[in-house]
C-alpha cells in the first residue's frame, strides 16, 4: 500500500480532535461519540499526564475508542507510543521532537500508515518533511494548559513562516485553539486545527465541534 496523498491528508486534518481519559469531563467514549456527531475529521488517542492509564488499561481504552472511530470512518492516530499503535493496528502515529524520527517510525509501521510530527520552527519542519512525515502539528499557537512541557507560544508566526518558505506539507495549528480564535490559524495557511480542551471539556461537545467545523470547512 502507498503513502497517503496530500489532498486526502488535508481533508482528515480539518478538525483533528485529541484526547485521553484525563482530558474528558464525560467518559472518553461518550466524549468521542459526541465529537464525531459534531463533525471531527480525525482523532488522536493521547493518554498522557498525571493519572493517565498505562499498559492493558490504556490498550483497552484505545481499542474501544478505535472501534468508535472505525464505525464512523474517522482515522485513529496514537500519540507517541509506537508499540501501542502497532498492537492496535492504528491508522498512524503522532511523534514529538523527543521521539524517534519519522523515517524510523515509517520502517516499523509501513508505507501506508499516517505519521505526524510536532514542529516548532522552520528547521524542525524541514527535517520532518525530509524524514517522510505525512503532516505537521505546529504550536503552541496560543497559551495551553493541556501540555505541561509546551514550548514557546508563537501565535500564527511559525505557520506563516513555513508557508512563506514554500512548504506544502499538510499541517494543523495546535494549542489553546477555540472557536473564537481558530479563524486566524486557517488564514495563516493551516489545513486544519487540532483541539483538546475546547472540545473535551465543552458543556455541549457536539455543538462546539460543529462551531469549529464551520470555521475549518470540515
Ligand atoms: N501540543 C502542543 S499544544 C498541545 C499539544 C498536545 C495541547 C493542546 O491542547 P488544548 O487544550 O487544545 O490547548
Ligand atoms: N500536534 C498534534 C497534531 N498532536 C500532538 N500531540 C502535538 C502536536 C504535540
Ligand atoms: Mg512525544
Amino acid at each position: 500500500m502507498k503513502r497517503i496523498q496530500q489532498s486526502e491528508m488535508c481533508k482528515h486534518l480539518r478538525l483533528y480532535f485529541i484526547m485521553g481519559s484525563v482530558n474528558c469531563r464525560l467518559s472518553p467514549a461518550v466524549t468521542l461519540r459526541e465529537a464525531i456527531a459534531g463533525g471531527i475529521t480525525m482523532f488522536q488517542f493521547r493518554e498522557k499526564g498525571p493519572g493517565a492509564l498505562t499498559g492493558a488499561a490504556a490498550f483497552d481504552l484505545g481499542k474501544q475508542l478505535q472501534e468508535i472511530c472505525r464505525s464512523h470512518g474517522i482515522p485513529f492516530i496514537v500519540n507517541d507510543d509506537i508499540d501501542l499503535a502497532i498492537a492496535l493496528d492504528a491508522d498512524g502515529v503522532h511523534a514529538g521532537q523527543d521521539d524517534e524520527p519519522a523515517s524510523l517510525i515509517r520502517q516499523r509501521l509501513g508505507e501506508h500508515k499516517i505519521i505526524g510530527v510536532s514542529a516548532h520552527s522552520l528547521p524542525e519542519a524541514r527535517q520532518a518533511v525530509s524524514d517522510g512525515a505525512d503532516y505537521l502539528g505546529v504550536g503552541p499557537v496560543y497559551p495551553t494548559s493541556s501540555k505541561a512541557d509546551a514550548s514557546e507560544v508563537r501565535g500564527t508566526a511559525v505557520i506563516e513562516e513555513l508557508r512563506q518558505a514554500g512548504l506544502t506539507i499538510p499541517l494543523v495549528g495546535i494549542g489553546g485553539i477555540t472557536a473564537d480564535n481558530a479563524g486566524p490559524v486557517i488564514a495563516a495557511g493551516a489545513d486544519g486545527i487540532s483541539v483538546i480542551s475546547a472540545i473535551a471539556t465543552a458543556d455541549n461537545i457536539a455543538g462546539t465541534a460543529q462551531q469549529f467545523s464551520r470555521i475549518t470547512g470540515g
